[in-house]
Formats: C-alpha cells, sequence, structure tokens
C-alpha cells in the first residue's frame, strides 16, 4: 500500500494514480485497509452535497462551481453518485460530457460511485472515501446525488452543506417533500431561472418555508441559471457565508453519531456471510408462521 505522503505528492502533482489505486484497494477490503483508514489524519476540507431531482441541472451548476474554484487556484473533488438505474443511464452519459472539460484538469479529481449492491446505501463507502480525500491536499469535496428517494437524506448525513436544487417546474415535488426538504437543505437553488415561472415557484419555496419555520429560519434561497453560468458568485457566497457560520456542536455531534453507527454497523454486517443468510432465508420463508425476529436472532452476536 501507498503511503499518505506519496498519495498527497501526486494529488499536488496533478497524477491521481495512487489515489485511485487507494481507493479501489480500500473499496475492495484488502488486507491492511482499515490500518490504513485509521491513520488518517483528515484536514477540515468543506463537504458539499449537491442533490436535486433528476435533470435539475446539478451537474452543470457543479461543473460553474468547479471552474469558480479552480480559478482561484484550489483543488476540487467530485464524487458522483451513480444511481445504478437504467433511467438515468442517459444522463450520466450526459455528465460525463458536461464534465469532460475537468477530466484533465491538475487540480480536479472526479469519481463515479454506484450504489446499487451497497448494503446501508450511499453513506457505505463514501465515509471512508470523503475521509480519504480530507486527507491528501483537496480544498473541497463536492457530491452529486439524484433526489430520488432516500439518497439527499443520507447525503445530508455526510455533508457539511447540503443544497438543494429544484426548477420552477418541482412545483408539486416541493409541495409533496416540503418538511423533508427543509429538514436536509442549508441552500437552496432554483436553476433554470430563464424560465418564465422562477420568480413565482421562487416565491411560492419562500411562502412555503415561512409557513413551515417561521421567518427565523429563511434558508437561503439563490436564483441560477446554470448553462448561462449566472447566479454563480451569488451560490458561492451563500456556501462561503454557510461555510463561515460553522457547523453547531449540536449538527457536528449528528453528522458524526450517524457516521458512526453506519461505520459500526457496516463492520459488523461484514463478518456476516450473505449468500448463506439468504440460503437460509429462501428456506425458512416458505415455513407457516415465519417470523422474521426470531430469524434475525440466529445471527445477532455471530
Ligand atoms: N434552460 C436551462 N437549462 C438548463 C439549466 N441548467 C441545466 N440545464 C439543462 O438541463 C439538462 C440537465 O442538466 P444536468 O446538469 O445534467 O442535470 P442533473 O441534475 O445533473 O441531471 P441528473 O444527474 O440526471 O439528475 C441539460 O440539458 C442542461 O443543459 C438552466 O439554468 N437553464
Ligand atoms: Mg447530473
Amino acid at each position: 500500500m501507498h503511503t499518505i505522503k506519496d498519495i498527497s505528492q501526486g494529488v499536488v502533482n496533478g497524477d491521481f494514480l495512487l489515489l485511485a489505486k487507494s481507493i479501489s484497494w480500500i473499496e475492495n477490503r484488502e488486507v491492511g485497509a482499515d490500518e490504513f483508514l485509521e491513520s488518517l489524519q483528515p484536514n477540515l476540507v468543506p463537504i458539499i452535497g449537491v442533490t436535486g431531482p433528476p435533470g435539475a441541472g446539478k451537474s452543470t451548476l457543479i461543473s460553474c462551481l468547479i471552474e469558480h474554484w479552480v480559478k482561484e487556484g484550489k483543488r476540487v473533488a467530485i464524487l458522483s453518485v451513480d444511481p445504478s438505474s437504467p433511467f438515468h443511464k442517459g444522463a450520466i452519459l450526459g455528465d460525463r460530457i458536461r464534465m469532460k472539460d475537468w477530466y484533465m484538469n491538475p487540480n480536479v479529481f472526479i469519481r463515479s460511485l454506484a450504489t446499487r449492491g451497497h448494503l446501508g446505501g450511499l453513506m457505505n463507502g463514501m465515509i471512508e472515501l470523503t475521509t480519504l480525500l480530507q486527507s491528501v491536499g483537496f480544498d473541497i469535496i463536492l457530491i452529486e446525488t439524484v433526489g430520488v428517494g432516500q439518497s439527499e437524506v443520507e447525503i445530508a448525513g455526510l455533508a457539511d452543506t447540503t443544497v438543494v436544487v429544484l426548477v420552477p417546474e418541482a412545483g408539486d415535488e416541493v409541495q409533496m417533500m416540503k418538511s423533508g426538504l427543509m429538514e436536509i437543505a442549508q441552500i437552496f437553488v432554483v436553476n433554470k431561472s430563464d424560465r418564465p415561472d422562477a420568480e413565482a415557484f421562487t416565491n411560492h419555496l419562500l411562502h412555503m418555508m415561512r409557513e413551515c419555520m417561521g421567518d427565523a429560519h429563511i434558508i437561503p434561497v439563490v436564483k441560477t441559471i446554470a448553462t448561462q453560468q449566472a447566479g454563480i458568485i451569488e451560490l458561492v457566497a451563500a456556501i462561503a457565508a454557510q461555510q463561515s457560520n460553522g457547523l453547531s456542536t449540536i449538527r457536528k455531534k449528528q453528522l458524526l453519531i450517524s457516521k458512526l453507527y453506519q461505520i459500526i454497523a457496516a463492520h459488523q454486517m461484514r463478518s456476516l456471510n450473505g449468500p448463506m443468510i439468504e440460503a437460509e432465508l429462501a428456506t425458512a420463508m416458505q415455513k407457516k408462521h415465519f417470523n422474521i425476529f426470531k430469524f434475525a436472532n440466529k445471527f445477532f452476536n455471530v
């Protein structure tokens, strides 16, 4: 295994080969990976989660943010969570095309992660990866997830700042998820503000926030047109303001608790023999009055 010093040196030189190798090595749970993770000395590098419905413009927006930060001389890592769903194949191809300018940039590291097959969802594997990235010289970590279902809630458990990207036509969606969205977002972006209904949608969003949380807890709303790079300065400023407020001790603790339980659970799951358990289950479930609690009990403390 490579040393952190070698990996960091590679990152400084814009050579991500050792970093990519170490990531695969950790993902494959090679011998020594646990000790390696325990030896990391992560820096306080902000993790910014960007989430929102499919096609809202997250990747286009991230591309603008990368441009902004790279111009400031920062090193940026982007993790794009591939939902491994046939519905998103086209979109992922789109991402590749949009992000292609950045693949060759020595200050930009991009990695796609598949969520399929990950017990414990998005967080599993992500904690390791983000901690490694925080230890090898990046200044900012961006994570893109498609906000369908659980992933946006999970991202909020990992990111210091969660940016929820909405589009004017998302009115119904917002209505349905309003309290959930308010809980996870530190910043709202209304992208595609070139659409005529953007103003009305923004007002609607602000109105809902007042209704849900009162005037004291209005979450900043930034209007952007990612395809024209409009509103990016404002978004960067909103992120910086949120970061400079610092995380409250309570939120910091909540984030750590959620990470800690994920790490412990993932560790305990590793000692289980999945295929064997599933085979046993296939037989047990045929029985009359099959009780899942009783079945599960056999695997406690193994
Ligand atoms: N009119 C308009 N189109 C936009 C804007 N931002 C992005 N788009 C377009 O919207 C489409 C989707 O953009 P993406 O950046 O791939 O969206 P995404 O949220 O990353 O999509 P998924 O990763 O599939 O969820 C593309 O065709 C973009 O060119 C905008 O501000 N205005
Ligand atoms: Mg995308």
